[in-house]
């Protein structure tokens, strides 16, 4: 017989079949007290039992960094994963960049995104270049092809733009672009892992790509990232860069730094990719479910995704238009209030900060779509671990600001 109660159990389990087991019996536990906080992620982490035996072969062989055995695996495991030659693996996204740059002697002028982490435009003030921002595209929030040219002069050495939340950027017009100018191209992919258009891996392009395996991103090992690069040459320069410089015991080919990722690390990252397939599964499932619980509120804006490949759902970003009765800052404290923590990914603009602002391509008239989409971008909570219950928490209070 039909009851309230059995409609509620029955919907309870076509949920719990949707998520990951684990994530299922945790918030059965939690879920009937107060609402439980929520982040705009939550790292996916494998059953700790599953990490034992890897720590027990790192406490065999006593070789915990400088490019041991789960290093060199997760290597290998990565360049077949990901579809691309060769992978250098980092401690860090962030020194990934630094090297990435440093491997391809960039010097001068280099035409960035002020719309990412401020990672992005440090790696350029690390080696003393200078950052030119270049406004981005409202319908991606990437780098604006169509503004790169004019921002080019006789001291522009690159381009470092970001595929921004895993979407791609406009790859062949910014290679056409770097041709024609005699320009390297280095791509933040830090948000793309796994992402593919319709030839293959998007961290194909460009001169280099490099990714960051931070906690907060799609695929993490604790800390780390990658350089993703097309020959072994190049391979090999950034091998030797992110180890001091050495070639061997005794030679030293350039000022390198200590980026290795360690062991502990790398064998976290070969666990986590036996479960990364499940994981996007439910990112995916989650992105659906905003986009069709949002789809009729006046004022909130869905970035669209770009054409067509995989995509790896790494964030949520919505933008809070003029539309929607309360701002963005107004949402995110509301938000906030009902222990949903969004985030405002990218607020500030990188230009903003004091260390850029002086810039003359930081004034806000060279960057309008850039500032307008700081001003608008609220990043919902999407992680594995999320809940339907929970999403659906989130569309509701974004709702209630409409009553
Ligand atoms: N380029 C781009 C485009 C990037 O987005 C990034 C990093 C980089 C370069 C540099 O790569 P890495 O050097 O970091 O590998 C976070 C991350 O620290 C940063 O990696 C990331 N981008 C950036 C977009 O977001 P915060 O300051 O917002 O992180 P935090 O600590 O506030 O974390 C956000 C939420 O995640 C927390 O509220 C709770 C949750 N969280 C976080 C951590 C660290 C957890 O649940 N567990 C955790 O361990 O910068």
């Amino acid at each position: 017989m039909w009851t309230p109660e059995l409609e509620r159990q029955q919907e309870r389990q076509r949920f719990d079949q949707m998520r990951m087991p684990h994530v299922a019996a945790q918030e059965r536990g939690g879920r009937a007290a107060t609402p439980r906080t929520i982040h705009v992620t939550q790292p996916y982490l494998p059953p700790l039992e599953e990490f034992i035996p890897y720590l027990e072969k790192i406490w065999d062989n006593k070789t915990l960094t400088n490019g041991g055995p789960f290093h060199q695996m997760l290597e290998a495991a990565l360049r077949d994963y990901l579809g691309v030659d060769h992978v250098s693996l980092f401690s860090n996204g962030t020194l990934g960049l630094i090297t990435a740059l440093q491997s391809l002697r960039i010097t001068g002028e280099v035409i960035t995104t002020p719309y990412s982490f401020v990672a992005t435009a440090h790696s350029l003030l690390w080696h003393g270049n200078k950052p030119v921002f270049v406004d981005v595209e409202p319908e991606t929030l990437n780098m604006d092809p169509a503004k790169i040219e004019a921002a080019i002069t006789p001291q522009t050495t690159a381009i470092l733009p970001v595929h921004c939340y895993g979407n791609p950027c406009d790859v062949t017009a910014i290679q056409k672009i770097a041709d024609n100018y005699n320009l390297r191209v280095i791509y933040d992919a830090c948000h793309a892992f796994g992402v593919r258009d319709a030839g293959g891996s998007v961290l194909r392009h460009g001169d280099l790509a490099v990714l960051s395996f931070h906690a907060t991103k799609v695929f993490n090992t604790f800390e780390g990232g990658a350089i993703i690069s097309p020959d072994a040459k190049s391979k090999q320069r950034i091998d030797h860069l992110k180890n001091f410089g050495f070639v061997d015991e005794v030679t030293v080919v350039a000022p390198g730094i200590n980026g290795k990722m360690g062991e502990v690390n790398a064998a976290f990252g070969m666990l986590q990719l036996k479960h990364l397939e499940k994981a996007l599964e439910r990112r995916a499932q989650i992105d659906a479910a905003y986009r069709m619980g949002l789809s009729d509120i006046r004022g909130i804006r869905c970035l669209a995704q770009t054409a067509e490949g995989t995509r790896n759902h790494a964030y949520f970003p919505v933008l809070v238009g003029p539309e929607f009765p309360i701002s963005r800052d107004a949402l995110y404290e509301l938000l906030k209030s009902r222990g949903i923590h969004g985030r405002r990914y990218f607020y500030p603009l990188i230009s903003d900060f004091p260390m850029y602002r002086g810039l003359p391509s930081a004034q806000r008239s060279n960057l309008p779509v850039a500032s307008e989409a700081s001003a608008q971008v609220l990043c919902l909570p999407i992680y594995p671990a999320l809940g339907n219950f929970d999403v659906q928490r989130v569309i509701d209070v974004i709702r209630t600001a409409c009553d």
